[in-house]
């Protein structure tokens, strides 16, 4: 019984992975790196065998404003770098400016000699605490599905602090599936019980 019974969880897990894995936006054919925030700080990991030993610059952009008129007041962080040999080139701990009040979103664009400018990815930044609500793993104020896959691959890679801070709702020394459950359940409405 005992055995039949973790079968069944097993599915139910495998189950979640799968409509999360739907409801994530396709990704774009050209990957240059990867955007995380957490706390009002970014850290950019930059990894693309194209970039090898060339300068990249970085830049995150106001989203109210076109990229293409880069007009400063839009501008939340500029910087560059040398990628390595391999094309890894790591930007950590960025700074961004927290709105005083709503949301302000800022696409993530890097450019380099012989490469287009790309967008990487954009993240959303809301005025509050920068502690953000339990289950709200990638801090944009609400808790979807996306959260909960966020969640599981922390699971599955091992948390950084931030991730256990966040993933960890039911409050126990561990972040885990119990977690990932909670939250997806918070993405469909229901509370999470601390
Ligand atoms: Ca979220
Ligand atoms: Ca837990």
């Amino acid at each position: 019984m005992k055995k039949r019974n973790k079968k069944k969880r097993i599915l139910s897990i495998l189950c979640v992975v799968c409509l999360l894995a739907m409801a994530l936006p396709a990704r774009a054919a050209e990957q240059y790196g990867t955007v995380t925030e957490s706390g009002g700080k970014a850290d950019v990991r930059i990894d693309h065998e194209a970039l090898a030993d060339k300068m990249v610059a970085l830049l995150f952009y106001n989203e109210e404003g076109s990229v293409d008129q880069m007009e400063e007041r839009y501008i939340g962080y500029i910087d560059q770098g040398t990628a390595d040999e391999t094309g890894k080139l790591d930007f950590s701990g960025i700074p961004l400016p927290q709105p005083e009040t709503g949301s302000v979103t800022y696409g993530v664009y890097i450019g380099a000699e012989g490469i287009e400018r790309t967008k990487l990815d954009e993240i959303t930044l809301t005025a509050g605490s920068p502690e953000g609500e339990p289950g709200d793993m990638n801090g944009d104020g609400t808790i979807t599905a996306v959260d909960a896959l966020l969640a599981l691959r922390a699971v599955n890679a091992g948390p950084t602090d931030e991730q256990f801070q966040a993933g960890n709702v039911n409050g126990d020394d561990s972040l885990d599936v119990d977690d990932v459950l909670l939250i997806l359940k918070a993405a469909a409405g229901e509370p999470i019980l601390q």
